[in-house]
């Protein structure tokens, strides 16, 4: 209770400083990380677009109301040695605020994860990192047997099948940084070739069929951005995002999704939320905020044009 009563109240004082910075102009911006995790097929995969979408989330997320989020999630790796762990100091032990849980899964789902490009794609296409310039690769990876002092070398070696390097993990996954949909908005025109769409990319790979149930899925994202200014082999720049999945029975994730129906069909999901914190209304004041501001600028930006669009952070 205590620590959940500090955690509300620090995210009070960021909703503040969001507030000033929305009125001065200063948008929350920077790097790259997960934001959002969903399973996009499976007992969880919420099918019903009118219903609110529950996400899951990387250890330690703040949320993007912080105006720290940059600088407390962004983690870049510069030296890819076996001294070099692999999770941000804050994130390399399970871990959740309250308001930000864990991501739930069965076997074999697809999951999809959101991450803003936040420029990296658009300065790339607009040529502003050189005419080779690349916004890189997604790796991911996951293991059973997490370790806090895990580190970025070992975690490469691993591989499909599950042979490489130690045995503890495997790849899950690897795709393109630009999922050649997603830009920044405001920059839907970056590629006159390719109109995007503004708001966040998204990166999919899918639980192990053999994933131990009841136990966490330890997933790392690994972005190698080392192309970032062109082809460059003594260049360095990966940055990572460190999370855990837990991992339900279909049974007992079909028993979970029933209950929430229900809950829901009765009007209780809200009120049945073990504590709502006492900053939850600030949030939503503050998302119909951010979505006035995005709206606005959009229209702006855009008017007159078909394709324009937003989205709801
Ligand atoms: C996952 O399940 C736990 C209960 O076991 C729940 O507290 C948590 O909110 C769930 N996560 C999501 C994203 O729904
Ligand atoms: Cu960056």
């Amino acid at each position: 209770m205590d620590s959940s009563l500090k955690v509300s109240s620090l995210l009070g004082l960021h909703h503040i400083l969001l507030i000033l910075a929305l009125l001065t102009g200063v948008g929350v911006n920077g790097h790259s990380w997960v934001d959002e995790l969903t399973c996009a097929s499976g007992p969880f995969f919420e099918t019903d677009p009118s219903l609110p979408p529950s996400p899951g989330y990387i250890r330690n997320y703040v949320g993007r109301q912080s105006t720290e989020i940059d600088t407390l999630t962004t983690f870049r790796i510069l030296d890819t040695s076996s001294k070099q762990p692999v999770c941000a100091p804050n994130t390399q032990s399970p871990g959740q605020l309250q308001e930000f849980p864990q991501l739930n899964a069965t076997q074999g789902d697809l999951i999809k994860a959101s991450y803003l490009e936040n420029g990296h794609i658009w300065q790339t296409l607009a040529g502003q990192n050189g005419p080779k310039a690349s916004p890189g690769i997604i790796y991911w990876y996951g293991t059973q047997n997490p370790r806090s002092d895990r580190d970025f070398a070992s975690v490469r070696e691993w591989t499909a099948d599950g042979s490489g390097g130690d045995g503890e993990g495997f790849l899950l996954a690897k795709t393109d940084f630009d999922d050649a949909v997603c830009i920044e908005t405001g920059h839907e025109d970056a590629d006159p070739q390719n109109p995007r769409v503004g708001g966040p990319c998204s990166s999919f790979f899918r639980i192990p069929e053999n994933a131990e149930i009841g136990k966490d899925l330890t997933v790392y994202w690994l972005w190698d951005y080392s192309e970032h200014f062109g082809p460059d082999p003594t260049y360095t720049e990966w940055y990572s995002s460190c999370m855990d999945i837990r991992i339900f029975s279909k049974e007992d994730a079909r028993r979970m999704v029933e209950e929430r129906a229900k809950e829901r069909a009765n009007g209780n999901a809200r009120r049945d939320t073990e504590h709502v914190s006492a900053d939850s209304t600030p949030v939503k004041g503050i998302n119909r905020h951010i979505r006035r501001q995005q709206l606005h600028n959009e229209r702006r930006n855009q008017i007159g044009e078909k394709k324009s669009s937003w989205f709801s952070w």
